[in-house]
């Protein structure tokens, strides 16, 4: 058989079309394709509700791939160990309660999951703004990161969805931008973001899954991105509360979409 450079295009330039327009009214947008937003999306797309990340960057994964300092192992707790077990990751005990994987492992297995359960995954593309109806988030406003990094002045396309992720780590992007966007206030004690605090990974652990919680109606936050909202510590690559976060924020929409 010959092969038609021509059929090679069409096909891809098809098939990604194909999935896009699939994606432009979705139930949940989720920002970021770090070990959180990952998780989350898995849990929702399992129980049959339409969802696509949009992640900034070439690759997936965020914070999860470089372990601690690029030492590419990760650490997970008891609590959140049963998740890496649904994912398929391989995870060895360490000393009593912790747990160690390899977080090359752990980031390819979740995606690659992920992917299965039916989660859309668009990379290259950054979240730069937010729709915004009666004080309700109600989609997100995307565009492809090199006109962002290269600052070209291009306009942005747009996504409606029910409910939006801010999985974007430390940074909590998303929210930034519903603070400065939207009319009224966060359901933080300030009404703003918080902030993140230093690094304390007793508390944070905790406070990550507590954190995991609505931040601007239809809008909410996982991850680090909850404790930098709500105002919180980091905690290393300690990842079981991320995990957990993800687990959790499927679960509180999943609740929603069938209220
Ligand atoms: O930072 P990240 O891994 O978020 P996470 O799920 O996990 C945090 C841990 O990795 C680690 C930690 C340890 O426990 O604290 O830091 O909370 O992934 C966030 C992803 O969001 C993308 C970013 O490139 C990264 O892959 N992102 C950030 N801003 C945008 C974005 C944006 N505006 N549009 C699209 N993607």
């Amino acid at each position: 058989m010959g092969l038609d450079e021509i059929i090679v295009t069409q096909a891809i330039v098809d098939r990604f079309m194909e999935k896009l327009k699939a994606c432009l009214k979705l139930d949940v947008a989720i920002v970021g394709a770090g070990p959180s937003g990952m998780v989350a999306a898995y849990y929702l797309a399992k129980s049959g509700h339409k969802v696509a990340i949009f992640e900034r960057k070439l690759s997936i994964g965020g914070g999860m791939w470089g372990g601690g300092m690029m030492f590419n192992q990760i650490v997970v707790q008891e609590a959140g160990k049963h998740i890496l077990d649904e994912f398929g990751v391989r995870v060895y005990p360490y000393k009593e309660g912790y747990f160690t994987a390899d977080a090359i492992e752990a980031t390819t297995m979740i995606c690659a999951k992920a992917c299965q359960a039916g989660v859309n995954i668009f990379n290259c593309i950054s979240m730069e703004d937010v729709v915004v109806r009666e004080g309700r988030v109600c989609g997100l406003v995307i565009n492809w990161s090199p006109v962002e990094t290269t600052g070209l002045h291009v306009d942005p396309l747009t996504i409606h969805a029910q409910y939006l992720i801010d999985a974007t780590g430390h940074h909590t992007e998303l929210i930034k931008v519903i603070e400065r966007k939207a009319d009224g206030k966060l359901f933080t004690p300030t009404g703003k973001i918080v902030g993140e605090k230093s690094l304390w990974a007793e508390v944070a652990e905790t406070t990550t899954v507590e954190n995991t919680k609505e931040a601007y109606p239809g809008a909410f936050v996982c991850g680090m991105a909850a404790n930098a909202c709500f105002g919180s510590y980091r905690m290393g690559p300690i990842f079981g509360g991320m995990l957990l976060s993800g687990k959790k924020v499927a679960q509180l929409i999943q609740e929603r979409l069938k209220s």
